[in-house]
């Protein structure tokens, strides 16, 4: 056979823009199709999972309707799962997700907890081809234990902020986050998202940048960005971090769910406007039901209330929302909602 023929014979590689991410939600986790593997499957709930997977991820959030929900990453193509000591990554080409879970300490040893699990995970990522840290989704229980700067959230904002300035990684380029209290006392879990394709980075307008908070929410601010976007070809992921109810750097509204849930939504729509910005062409990134969405529900009481509202002025549905118990990180707010919308 010449050369010429076997090329022909062989299968044209797909262009980068066919190759996609798909993010579901549902009550167990069922392939998309034969060619969609697992990146990360977040679990919700307490149970048993029906499968076992490396890249599955119990955090320790219960979803409020009860039942376990899935948040599943399906990348459309070959993903490899290692273990690097107790990091577990599962990588395909365009993305990896290193997941660690570690045991909690108490509020005086957060700070050292965070400060090795970081650089134990980030150690991990740097023997991947992928580089660029995307979004860092942070869980553990306990978010608001002790007072003022003892507070185990802020002792966490230290032990993350030392291990990224060791790295040398610079405020304007932090990852997309989340962190949130988880209600079940499940451990420290960290799960990074990281791309071998760079994250363009969005700020909000209405708020201070959280690397730039004043003092007086800690020694060291919390370090992620508001939200982002990765562009691979025609495929594009839109990130939004953890957005609550602050406007400038204060919290608005306290302990009232009604009108923190308005201001929250409005974050929300400025932090798309901002994320589409980004970009000088395609569509522009709107909350619609194309987008998967966490929220975190202080109170699960309030969760009939805050549906309503996403159903009524997004058309956001369980389909593509979960409710979750957590803790909020600051005290005062009662909800705070993350997302991600995938684009192709
Ligand atoms: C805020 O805007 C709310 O410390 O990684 C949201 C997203 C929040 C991420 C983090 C904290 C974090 O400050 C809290």
């Amino acid at each position: 056979m010449s050369s010429a023929a076997s090329r022909a014979d062989r299968a044209e590689p797909r262009a980068a823009s066919e190759r996609r991410l798909t993010v579901t939600l549902s009550d167990d986790i069922v392939p998309l199709s034969g060619n969609h593997n697992l990146l990360v499957a977040f679990q919700f709930g307490a149970s048993p999972p029906s499968t076992q997977h490396a890249a599955i991820v119990n955090p320790g959030l219960e979803s409020i309707d009860g039942g376990d929900i899935y948040e599943c990453w399906w990348y459309d193509g070959e993903v490899n799962v290692t273990t690097c000591d107790d990091v577990r990554i599962a990588q395909c080409e365009d993305y990896a997700v290193a997941i660690l879970q570690r045991p909690d300490s108490a509020p005086e040893d957060f700070r050292q907890t965070t400060y090795d699990a970081y650089h134990d995970l980030l150690r991990a990522v740097q023997e991947t081809e992928h580089r660029h840290l995307i979004k860092i989704w942070n869980y553990f229980a306990g978010i608001n234990d002790g007072d003022d700067d003892r507070e185990k959230y802020r002792q966490f904002s230290i032990g993350r902020a030392d291990v990224f300035e060791e790295l040398g990684i610079l405020d304007e380029t932090v990852p997309t986050g989340t962190a949130v209290g988880s209600v079940r006392d499940s451990g420290l879990s960290i799960i990074a998202l990281i791309s071998k394709h760079g994250l363009y980075a969005a700020e909000n307008p209405r708020q201070v940048s959280a690397f730039k908070y004043p003092r007086q929410y800690g020694p060291r601010s919390p370090k992620f960005s508001r939200g982002g976007c990765v562009s691979i070809g025609n495929h594009s992921l839109f990130l939004l971090s953890g957005t609550a109810a602050i406007i400038g750097h204060e919290s608005v509204h306290p302990y009232d769910v009604s009108l923190q849930t308005s201001e929250t939504l409005e974050n929300l729509d400025q932090l798309c406007k901002a994320i589409s910005g980004l970009r000088s062409e395609g569509p522009a990134l709107v909350l619609d039901k194309e987008c998967v969405l966490r929220v975190y529900l202080r109170d699960p009481g309030d969760r009939v209330f805050v549906a309503a509202q996403l159903q009524e002025l997004l058309g956001i549905t369980e389909s593509n929302a979960v409710f979750l118990h957590a803790d909020i990180c600051r005290r005062e707010l009662m909800v705070e909602v993350d997302g991600v919308r995938v684009l192709s």
